[in-house]
C-alpha cells in the first residue's frame, strides 16, 4: 500500500496556487493509501516571520486541510514541529547531502537572490534536508507536490540512494506526484511570475472575499490579440486563465479552448470567475466553521501522536544503521 506525505509551509495566507497545485488532491488520495499531511512550521522559519504571524497561518491551514475534505480517522494531519523526530532525523541525513547540491537549488537560488550572505540563514540553505528528513519519516512512496517542489523531491532521491548504497535498504524511495494541470499557476498581474503566498501581488488568497476575487480576476493581465487560445510563450496571461479553468472545471485544456473559441477577453474572464467562485464559496464556509468551532486543534494533537508514534520506527532504524547506540 503506499503511503502519501506532504506538506504546505505557514509562510503566508494559502493561494490559488496552493490550491489547484497541491491541496485540492490531498483527499483524493485517501482512497489511494495512507495519507499523512502536515504543516511545515519549521520550514516557514527559514524566512523572518513574525510569531503571530506564524501560529495565524498555522491555525488557517489545518483549517484549510479539514475544508478541502481530508478526513481526520484516515489522514494523520499534524504540525511538524510537534512532531520531534524530524528535527532529530534531519541531524544525521544532513550529513548525505552536499554543499554544491544545495546550492543548485533554484528554491534557494531564488529565496536568497537579493540577500546578502550575511543575511541567509543556514536553515534557509539546509531546506531541502529537512524536507527529505520530512518524507522517508514516514516511509513515503508518494509526494504530491506543485512543480516547484520536485527538484526537492529529487535531491530525497538522491540521498535515499545514497543512504542505502552505504547502510542497506534502510530508508524507502519516494516519487513526486505532480498534478497534469495547474502544477504552476501564475500571478494575474504577472503571468510570467509564479503565484505565491509570500509575494502577493495579483494573488488570489484563499481567505480573499468573492467581491475582491471577482475583481481580480476581471482585471488579470491578458495579452495583445483577442483570441482564447492556450500558449503559455505568447499569451501567457490567457494561458494561465485557461490553466484555472481547466483545473478547476475539471476538463482539459484543450477541451477548454473549444468552450471558450470565439469568446471576448471579457466573457471568458467572467466564466472563470464563476468556476472559482463556485469552488471557493463553500470552501471558506466550511474554513470559518472549522476555525470557529476549534476542531482542528484536537485533530492536531491526535495527529502528532500517531506521526509521532510512526516516525519513531523509521527514526530507530536509521539511529541503528549508522551505529547510534540505541540500547
Ligand atoms: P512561498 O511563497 O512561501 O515560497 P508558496 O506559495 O510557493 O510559498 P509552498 O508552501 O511552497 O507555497 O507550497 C505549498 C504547495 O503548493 C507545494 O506543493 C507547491 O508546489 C504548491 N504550489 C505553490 N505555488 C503554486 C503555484 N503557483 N501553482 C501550483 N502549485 C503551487
Ligand atoms: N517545501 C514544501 C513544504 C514541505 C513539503 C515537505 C512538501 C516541507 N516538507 C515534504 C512535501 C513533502 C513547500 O514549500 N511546499
Amino acid at each position: 500500500m503506499d503511503r502519501i506525505l506532504s506538506g504546505i509551509k505557514p509562510t503566508g495566507s494559502l493561494t490559488l496556487g496552493n490550491y489547484i497545485g497541491a491541496l485540492r488532491h490531498f483527499r483524493d488520495f485517501q482512497d489511494k493509501g495512507e495519507v499523512f499531511i502536515f504543516i511545515a512550521d519549521l520550514h516557514a522559519l527559514t524566512l523572518p516571520i513574525e510569531p503571530e504571524t506564524l501560529r495565524g497561518n498555522s491555525r488557517d491551514i489545518a483549517a484549510f486541510y479539514l475544508a478541502s475534505g481530508l478526513d481526520p480517522e484516515r489522514t494523520t494531519i499534524f504540525l511538524q514541529s510537534a512532531v520531534p523526530q524530524h528535527a532529530e532525523l534531519n541531524a544525521i541525513l544532513q550529513n548525505f547531502l552536499y554543499m554544491g547540491e544545495l546550492r543548485r537549488m533554484t528554491q534557494f537560488k531564488d529565496k536568497s537572490q537579493k540577500m546578502r550572505d550575511s543575511a541567509i540563514g543556514l536553515g534557509l540553505f539546509a531546506y531541502p534536508s529537512l524536507m527529505a528528513s520530512d518524507i522517508v519519516l514516514y516511509d513515503a512512496t508518494i509526494v504530491p507536490v506543485g512543480e516547484d517542489q520536485t527538484q526537492h523531491v529529487e535531491l530525497a532521491r538522491d540521498l535515499v540512494g545514497r543512504f542505502n548504497s552505504r547502510y542497506g535498504e534502510i530508508l524507502t524511495m519516494p516519487r513526486a506526484e505532480v498534478t497534469r494541470v495547474g502544477k504552476r499557476i501564475m500571478s494575474l498581474s504577472d503571468p510570467t511570475k509564479k503565484m505565491s503566498k509570500s509575494d502577493p501581488k495579483g494573488d488570489i488568497f484563499l481567505k480573499d472575499d468573492p467581491v475582491s476575487i471577482r475583481k481580480k480576476i476581471m482585471s488579470a493581465k491578458t495579452d495583445s490579440g483577442s483570441e482564447v487560445r492556450f500558449d503559455p510563450v505568447e499569451k501567457p496571461g490567457i494561458s494561465n486563465l485557461l490553466t484555472i479553468y481547466s483545473a478547476l472545471s475539471d476538463i482539459t485544456i484543450e477541451e477548454a479552448e473549444k468552450r471558450f473559441e470565439g469568446s471576448r477577453y471579457g466573457d471568458f474572464k467572467k466564466a472563470v470567475a464563476d468556476i472559482v467562485l463556485e469552488t471557493l464559496v463553500p470552501f471558506q464556509e466550511r474554513y470559518r466553521q472549522i476555525l470557529s468551532s476549534g476542531e482542528y486543534l484536537e485533530v492536531l494533537h491526535k495527529g502528532a501522536e500517531r506521526a509521532s508514534r510512526e516516525a519513531e520506527k523509521v527514526l530507530s532504524r536509521v539511529q541503528h544503521a549508522v551505529g547510534l547506540l540505541d540500547e
